[in-house]
């Protein structure tokens, strides 16, 4: 299968409004009209909306980095995937370690937000990754299975298509550490196997599994040869308009 990649840029809590829409500017004018790779960026939700317009007539996508499972009601303080949508989004992050870590986001509330996003037509980029003591167990591959089984439960082919799955070992996650490219190629081989097993296998090749974890321009090109890695979500290294082109254009 041709998997076109996917670099993602997650801005987590950084840039304002005014910040982010002058940094999407600068991005739209480096990074161009045409690129060999599909790019994503992920402001906070209050840049949405101006970051959108910014990016009209570019590449480059936006998306939510987390989202409500609900449409409408009394959920004080929560966004759903509707309003993520009619900000121009295409794309929303769901699962991402940080929020499994520090916001109670679990398997089940993953699979409630993934079957939302796909009913509103937004592309989701599914995180997944194991803790530093789940790999010292020697439960990564355990973890992992789960991870997949249970935050994609229940979606028909079609919606399964979409889905992005992005990898993210958590001990990797703005430390500096960036897993061994042999650690990294086994452990998206095994989530194709395993999406390949519990669900199908032509969907399994094309699934796009992005890695995630102190990715930089100077690591990306040997993460991008491994034979199942289909892009990369940065975080760090996406917060400013060299170090995010260059990763953009790593095969250049
Ligand atoms: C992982 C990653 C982006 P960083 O959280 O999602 O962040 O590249 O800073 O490790």
């Amino acid at each position: 299968a041709t998997r076109t990649p996917l670099i993602a840029g997650n801005w987590k809590l950084h840039k304002d409004c005014a910040e982010s829409v002058a940094f999407a500017h600068e991005l739209k004018s480096a990074i161009g009209a045409d690129t060999d790779v599909d790019v994503m960026v992920a402001p906070t939700f209050t840049a949405l909306y101006p970051v959108c317009e910014a990016l009209k007539g570019s590449p480059i996508a936006v998306a939510a980095q987390d989202m409500f499972w609900e449409s409408k009601g009394a959920w004080t303080g929560e966004i759903s995937a509707e309003m993520i949508r009619s900000c121009g989004c295409t794309h929303v992050i769901i699962g991402h370690s940080e929020r499994r870590q520090y916001f109670g986001e679990t398997d089940e509330t993953v699979n409630a937000k993934l079957k939302s996003a796909l009913e509103a037509g937004l592309v989701p980029v599914v995180c997944i990754g194991e803790t530093d003591e789940e790999r010292k167990q020697g439960k990564t591959f355990e973890v992992l299975d789960t991870q997949v089984k249970m935050g994609l439960k229940g979606l028909s082919a079609e919606e399964l298509a979409s889905v992005v799955l992005a990898y993210e070992p958590v001990w990797a996650i703005g430390t500096g550490n960036t897993a061994t490219p042999d650690m990294v190629q086994e452990v998206h081989a095994f989530l194709r196997k395993s999406v390949a097993d519990s669900l199908q296998k032509e969907l399994a090749n094309a699934m796009r599994i992005l890695y995630g974890g102190s990715v930089k321009s100077g690591n990306i090109a040997e993460l991008m040869a491994l034979e199942d890695v289909d892009g990369a979500l940065v975080g760090g290294a996406s917060l400013d308009t060299e170090s995010f082109s260059g990763i953009v254009r790593y095969k250049r």
